[in-house]
């Protein structure tokens, strides 16, 4: 029955933390998966999610099935968090949200529904982007092409040839946008760039398709939110993946969202009956514990400043280290320019390490990152930033 069942060849980023946690040396440093450590390069449990969590447990409640699209507290503490409390498509129920098993959940979900609804779209992502959103656009039976994003020459983004490109894919493409703390570049398009890309989109009839898997970490909850907020200003309709593994440090717990914005609110009902048909016969619903925490740490008048004090000391403290990075690199290879360690966004700098450089890192100084030349950034600390940066700035030089 088998015997044909190819070998899988392995997640660029999963596989890497397998080989990482096998390596003994005890210098090893890990800029590979994009998880966020503390200065102590532990994941944090953040004192807002445990509160939180411990209240979830005191109060004991039964565990029943959550309803298809998940608890009704967690979903409306979404859409607060992701379109501003009171925003028009909320008050007019033109939202569409379903709680998802991370939001990678969420990003598969969304484009099962797209593959079934819209079976003729194709789906765009930015070159480059993460890898797996390829192989789930594809992995639902959409053909996934790119359009031009990152100017390797000049570490921005080559935003004439994207719009150029999106003027030219068919009507009715699926674009797939990061919100936010771009990854695996760290280069954002401007505010003023979101401001251009946003009309042409709805001239175009393309369907936006964001993901938000870093808000707050980039330059603040709301400021995040830019996109996501004036695509729901502007009338169009798109959707939205969510995540709160990193905003809240729970990745193993799975906790996400997908929302589509719709035309009104019969669109949107219509929708969401949709979606958790695709989610009833996948998983039927999704799981309890996490989602009740979330929605505990940002409905709770407590627990949701703590949060935000934490999640902005966690986006200071990669900050820090960027200015770091910058340092002891520009210091030791003089005469280039690393000014792009510290205008990138979020988790991710992209290194500009070739996969040979990136190979060398590890076999020689056991120090670990996809071979993409992509690092994480938040796997720095007080301990290991120096030697990684003499590590970096040795095979940029050699
Ligand atoms: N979107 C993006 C852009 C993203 O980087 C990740 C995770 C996800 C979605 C999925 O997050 P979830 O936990 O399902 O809500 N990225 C890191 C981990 C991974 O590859 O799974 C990473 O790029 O290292």
């Amino acid at each position: 029955m088998f015997e044909h069942v190819e070998p899988f060849a392995g997640d660029p980023i999963l596989a890497l933390v397998e080989v990482f946690n096998a390596d003994t040396r005890s210098h090893k440093v890990n800029l590979g998966i994009g998880i966020y450590f503390d200065e102590e390069g532990r994941i944090p449990v953040l004192p807002s999610v445990r509160k939180a969590e411990a209240r979830v447990v005191e109060a004991g409640e039964p565990k029943p099935y959550l309803p298809i699209e998940g608890a009704a507290n967690f979903r409306s503490a979404v859409q607060a968090l992701l379109f501003g409390a009171g925003h028009p498509v909320l008050r007019e129920r033109r939202v569409a949200t379903i709680q998802s098993v991370g939001s990678s959940g969420g990003l598969k979900v969304g484009a099962d529904f797209i593959r079934r609804w819209l079976p003729k779209a194709q789906a765009w992502v930015s070159d480059p982007t993460w890898d797996n959103h390829r192989s789930m656009f594809e992995g639902a039976g959409l053909a996934v092409h790119s359009y031009p994003y990152y100017d390797p020459a000049g570490g921005g983004v080559r935003f004439d040839a994207m719009l150029d490109a999106l003027r030219a894919v068919p009507e009715g493409s699926v674009v797939l946008l990061h919100a936010c703390c771009h990854n695996p570049t760290g280069v954002d398009l401007t505010h003023a760039q979101w401001d251009v890309l946003i009309p042409l989109l709805a001239e175009r009839r393309l369907l936006p398709y964001l993901d938000l898997a870093y808000q707050g970490f980039g330059d603040g909850i709301a400021e995040d939110a830019y996109a996501i907020r004036r695509l729901a200003d502007s009338g169009a309709t798109f959707f939205v993946a969510n995540s709160f593994s990193k905003s809240m440090s729970v990745y193993g717990e799975r906790c996400g969202a997908l929302s589509a914005v719709c035309a009104d609110a019969d669109e949107a009902e219509r929708v969401l009956g949709q979606l958790k048909f695709t989610v009833r016969r996948n998983y039927s619903s999704p799981p309890i514990h996490g989602g009740q925490i979330v929605a505990h740490v940002l409905a709770d008048a407590d627990l949701r400043p703590l949060w935000e004090a934490e999640l902005a000391a966690m986006r200071d403290r990669i900050q820090a280290m960027r200015q770091t990075l910058h340092r002891v690199i520009s210091a030791k290879v003089p005469g280039r320019d690393f000014s792009y360690f510290l205008t990138q966004r979020g988790m991710f700098s992209y290194t500009g390490l070739s996969a040979a450089q990136v190979d060398r890192l590890r076999e020689e100084f056991a120090v670990y990152l996809v071979r993409s030349g992509r690092i994480c950034v938040a796997g720095l600390n007080h301990h290991n930033v120096e030697y990684a940066a003499q590590a970096m700035a040795t095979v940029m030089a050699g």
